[in-house]
């Protein structure tokens, strides 16, 4: 029997003007804040996806890799442990290309919802999709995952979900935020329903901050693209070279923060707004949050969830976790 979903392919894009106000709000808020900061979702334009996607081809950078090797060696064995007649959300999907394989393998898959900020890459990767599964139901949901409205407007169904959160974005999120993101996501579950995660693990801090701080210097070009950014979205003058690229790892948050180093005392405008920077002062841009398996599973208990079952490579650099909702 198959249940009808209800109000299926509704694409709701932000409108440009939205995003705008939202992102100018949020700069200037962070650039006002004492300890100066940019929210990480904003590295994630044009060119800063395309920057992502080469840190991903790292040697430095394990962790994509890492993930990889995890799927290609269990996927049959997530699939299973997911089960069949399943609907797969995947939130922040970007261009899909995780969730293929693993629907692939997955035992007659309802249908996949991809919820991504960017309209674009997801019709892409719904075209893309539909070519290697045409039988499958494709909604793709645009909109902010941490926000609710963008959750309210998945299509209804009474279908057994499965939420597949991996990438290592839970990392950018502090513990705190972490909790809500992940009982908002339970929140949109039912009981018995899935969570297949990936997150990053603790490990030398050696290797985290090669990581975050490559030889090939795409991550600093990736992590100053964010002032660029500023300067032509919002008519900003910041002199790119006159900050410098900063990541290390803070072993009692277990995170890797990213940040921008004022290089000598400057004053920069923004919208029309003035700041200034002591020499030393920095900009934090982004958290990476690293989990011990047992933190890993703490944090689940503690939003809904029961962990039934890890993966993990031989060096236990990365982990992939499934839970259900109690
Ligand atoms: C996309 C959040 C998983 O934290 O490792 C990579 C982003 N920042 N290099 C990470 C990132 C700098 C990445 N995540």
């Amino acid at each position: 029997m198959n249940m009808a979903i209800i109000n299926a392919n509704r694409v709701v894009p932000l409108s440009g003007e939205d995003f705008r106000g939202q992102f100018e709000r949020d700069v200037l808020a962070g650039l006002s804040a004492s300890q100066k900061t940019l929210p990480c979702k904003y590295l994630y334009d044009e060119t800063g996806s395309k920057l992502f996607e080469a840190i991903c081809e790292l040697d430095d950078y394990y962790l994509t890799r890492t993930e990889a090797t995890i799927f290609a060696r269990s996927l049959q064995d997530m699939a299973v442990t997911l089960g069949d007649s399943v609907i797969l959300i995947e939130p922040g999907a970007g261009n899909c290309e995780k969730a293929e394989p693993l629907l692939e393998a997955m035992d007659n898959p309802r249908a996949y919802f991809p919820l991504d900020i960017s309209s674009e890459i997801l019709l892409a990767a719904q075209h893309r999709i539909r070519h290697r599964l045409p039988d499958l139901e494709i909604v793709p949901v645009i909109g902010d995952f941490t926000s609710g409205d963008a959750w309210s407007r998945l299509p209804v169904s009474n279908a057994r979900k499965v939420i597949f959160f991996p990438g290592s974005t839970i990392g950018n999120f502090t513990p705190e935020q972490a909790r809500d993101l992940l009982e908002r996501f339970a929140e949109n579950l039912d009981s018995g329903d899935g969570l297949l995660l990936g997150a990053d693990l603790v490990k030398d801090s050696v290797i985290l901050e090669r990581a975050y701080h490559d030889s090939n210097h795409i991550t600093e070009a990736f992590n100053k693209n964010l002032l660029t950014r500023i300067n032509s979205e919002l008519n900003g003058d910041f002199n790119t070279d006159a900050f410098a690229h900063r990541a290390f790892y803070h072993s009692l948050r277990q995170r890797v923060e990213m940040h921008l180093v004022s290089l000598v005392e400057q004053h920069v405008s923004v919208s029309g707004r003035h700041f200034s920077f002591t020499e030393g002062e920095t900009i934090h841009t982004e958290n990476s949050h690293k989990y011990t398996l047992p933190g890993l599973q703490t944090l689940l208990r503690d939003t809904g969830f029961s962990p039934e079952k890890y993966w993990t490579d031989d060096k236990q650099h990365y982990a992939i976790c499934y839970a259900h909702v109690r």
